[in-house]
């Protein structure tokens, strides 16, 4: 659902700062991670793949390959309240979209494709949060 997307985002945000530095992703592109969801965001910048994929091993959610480890992506998405009833349709939307854009070499480049693949897929999917609900979740984490 939306809500439980809302506390993964925010949680998963906080590893931009950490990630801004090696990922080149100028605070004009994003300044903060929630902004993922506008609505007026695109989702195009090669270096925010490379934040992705940055932010993503903080946690341990991607293999060797630069794809998401499915049972690690499962495990951290049900740590979250109620993650259970969205684990597997998130690893089954951007599993999907990895697929999709399997034959683009560059990490960073495929990343963006697949993250803006899966945010159009969740928003069709009514699970994409609104930024405010994320904001009411932020300080949690
Ligand atoms: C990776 C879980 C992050 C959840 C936060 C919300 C949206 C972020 C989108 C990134 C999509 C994941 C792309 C990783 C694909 C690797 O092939």
């Amino acid at each position: 659902t939306a809500e439980v997307m809302s506390h993964v985002t925010a949680h998963f945000g906080k590893a931009l700062e950490e990630c801004r530095e090696e990922s080149g992703l100028p605070v004009e592109v994003m300044d903060e991670f929630k902004h993922f969801w506008r609505e007026d965001f695109e989702v195009v910048h090669r270096e925010l793949g490379c934040a992705i994929i940055c932010m993503s091993n903080k946690f341990e959610l991607l293999q060797d390959d630069t794809r998401i480890h499915h049972v690690k992506m499962h495990d951290y998405i049900k740590s979250f309240p109620n993650g259970q009833v969205l684990s597997e349709k998130m690893v089954q939307l951007i599993h999907n979209c990895e697929k999709q854009y399997d034959d683009i070499a560059d990490d960073c480049d495929r990343v963006v494709k697949v993250a803006a693949c899966f945010k159009k897929d969740a928003k069709k999917e009514g699970i994409a949060p609104e930024v405010a609900m994320i904001e009411a979740v932020i300080e949690k984490y």
